[in-house]
């Protein structure tokens, strides 16, 4: 398999409860290498962009407030495979729906409060990495 890169967020409401250590050991435990990783606090508007694509789903009033309502962690993860495998690791979009010893379903709190962000495929992890990330950044 490849070495592939993917865009990582740990969302705001993980940030919120102090959650990003826990999620970063299980980053290394899954044997990702993080190739840059920033902190920030996006604004709707920012929020609004990265989500473009849902732009006419009914959640994303609610998916921007969220996403801007605090503190984030981008990061760029590489690995074998490392789109699948992050989305492995987080487990389902839906909590409840999550494999057991995943972080959603460990640590997740709803649809819409599910802790962690991954690409779901190589072109949207090239679009996610450079919305976040300079190619500076990257070396
Ligand atoms: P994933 O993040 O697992 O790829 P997507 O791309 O279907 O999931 O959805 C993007 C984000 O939108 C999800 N991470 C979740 O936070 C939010 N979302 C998806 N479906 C809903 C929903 N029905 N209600 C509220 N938020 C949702």
């Amino acid at each position: 398999m490849a070495i592939e890169r993917t865009l990582a967020i740990i969302k705001p409401d993980a940030v919120g409860r102090g959650q990003q250590g826990e999620i970063l050991a299980r980053i290394h435990k899954a044997g990702f290498r993080i190739v840059a990783i920033k902190s920030m606090r996006l604004t709707k508007e920012e929020a609004g962009g990265f989500y473009y694509v849902h732009r006419e789903r009914s959640f994303y009033g609610e998916l921007t407030d969220f996403m801007s309502s605090g503190k984030i962690f981008a990061m760029v993860l590489e690995a074998e495979g490392a789109i699948a495998k992050w989305r492995d690791t987080m487990g389902a979009t839906d909590p409840k729906k999550a494999a057991p010893g995943t972080i959603r379903h460990n640590l997740g709190t709803s649809i819409g409060n599910n802790c962690v962000h991954g690409s779901d495929a190589p072109e949207t992890a090239a679009f996610e990495i450079g919305y976040f990330f300079s190619g500076l950044e990257l070396i």
